[in-house]
């Protein structure tokens, strides 16, 4: 599938240290060292609704960690899928009597325009479910091959016990599992299955519904294996960092993780499992099933800076659950505009130390707030003027521009 252009990052003068990041798995920090380039699996949209703040504050969480890793000397592999063919975006299209595939065209179509506009970095490779069908045949044959699947009727599942680590991803309980499971589109309670959590890994033909031909009967890729697929495909096992929404910790990760280790066993599917929080509207989390939702178009549609966005959406930790208010957004306005006028002065105070504080702090588990407090002040000393005159870096706006470009993806 086609990506989107990738902004350009400028090369800082100084590298940046070796980036941390909260593993789920360990619930520990962990120093990342890629081994080569560092590999990334970022889980991509289902295309039935355009792209909300939600997923805008996800993308630019790992678009974030992508920065930290360039900036620290290491080049980046980044796979994203989109699930271009799924329950919900077939019950969507039904609704709104529009042909699936147009529908999921349209909304990808849409999500490359706010990406770009965001000045996320691209997948180098962005994978849709329905071009990765072979991939995820192939990859339920070796689970077949070592006796991990069963059928129920024309459906095949994957049996969560095949996977001795089951359950080392999410480290939930039982009783919590059984909770989630159903409300992420799981079928606990379908008689014939060995276990209730045990996932579809191939749902066989409906009626009305897209099929494709398999070894096992025509039908379609179920939601964990397709991400599993495509990660084994693109990046190898052991990669660096599975990302994504915290809403995927349980099941869609943990069962990503199962297939691996199953099909290769004695290798970890991720080497850290890194999620970002939930952006909530309106008292609850912003979803396209509750449709409170505020949409990165819209406002873009409307004559929001982009980079607007960016900024309130980057004042947030990455892995916090907060609400999304406009004035954040009117307030993160004006503070573009403050910093526009700062680095239009030229010179200004001392930006080394900025650029030292503000890599450490994307280093130390994407911490933007604490860089965007380091840049604040930074601003404030170069507006005011006391003691500026002897103190001043002629090249402080030039230094700051690469910074903020190359660190928080803010062109200014
Ligand atoms: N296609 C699957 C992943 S394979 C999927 O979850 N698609 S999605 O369109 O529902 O979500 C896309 C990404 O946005 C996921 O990483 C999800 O965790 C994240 N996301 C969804 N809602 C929110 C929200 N309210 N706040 C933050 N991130 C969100
Ligand atoms: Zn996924």
């Amino acid at each position: 599938m086609r990506s989107w252009p990738s902004p350009e990052i400028p090369v800082l003068p100084v590298q940046g240290p070796p980036v941390a990041l909260h593993d789920t798995a360990t619930g520990t920090l962990v120093t990342t060292r890629p081994e080569g380039a560092a590999r990334m699996y970022v889980c991509g949209i289902t295309p039935y609704d355009a792209t909300h703040l939600g997923h805008a504050a996800t993308y630019l969480g790992f678009d974030l960690l992508n920065r930290a890793w360039r900036n620290a000397g290491h080049e980046v592999r980044y796979v994203q899928n989109v699930t271009d063919v799924d329950d919900p975006l077939l019950e969507r299209a039904t609704k709104v009597k529009v042909d699936w595939v147009e529908l999921a065209e349209r909304e990808t179509e849409l999500f490359r325009q706010d990406m770009t506009a965001l000045r996320v970095l691209a997948p180098d490779h962005y994978i849709g479910a329905v071009e990765s069908i072979p991939l995820v045949v192939s990859l339920i044959e070796r689970l077949q091959e070592v006796g991990a699947i069963y059928r129920v009727e024309d459906d095949l599942y994957m049996s969560v016990t095949a996977d001795p680590a089951f359950g080392a991803e999410s480290r939930l309980d039982r009783d919590t599992m059984l909770r989630l499971f159903p409300e992420r589109g799981g079928d606990p309670d379908r008689p014939g299955k060995k276990d209730p959590l045990d996932c579809v890994v191939w749902r066989g033909e409906r009626p009305g519904e897209p099929s494709w031909p398999s070894p096992f009967g025509p039908g379609r890729p179920g939601w964990h294996v397709e991400c599993t697929a495509i990660a084994l495909e693109y990046l190898g096992a052991a990669f660096d960092v599975q990302g994504g929404g915290s809403d995927l910790i349980f099941p869609h990760h943990e069962m990503c993780a199962g297939h691996a280790q199953v099909a290769e066993p004695g290798t970890a599917f991720a080497k850290v499992y890194a999620h970002a929080g939930m952006v909530g509207y309106d008292g609850e989390k912003m979803s396209k099933s509750r449709g409170n939702l505020v949409f990165v178009s819209a406002l873009r549609n409307s004559d929001v800076d982009p980079m607007a966005i960016r900024l309130a959406l980057l004042r947030h930790h990455y892995r916090a659950d907060w609400e999304w208010t406009d004035a954040e957004l009117w307030d993160a306005v004006d503070t573009i505009a403050d910093w526009r006028r700062a680095l239009a002065l030229g010179a200004g105070a001392p930006a080394a130390p900025v650029v030292t504080e503000v890599l450490t702090a994307l280093a130390s588990d994407l911490d933007a707030p604490r860089a965007i407090a380091a840049v604040d002040a930074w601003v404030r000393a170069t507006l005011g003027t006391d003691g500026l005159a002897e103190n001043s870096d002629p090249d402080a706006a030039v230094t700051m521009l690469a910074l903020l470009d190359a660190a928080l993806g803010l062109s200014l």
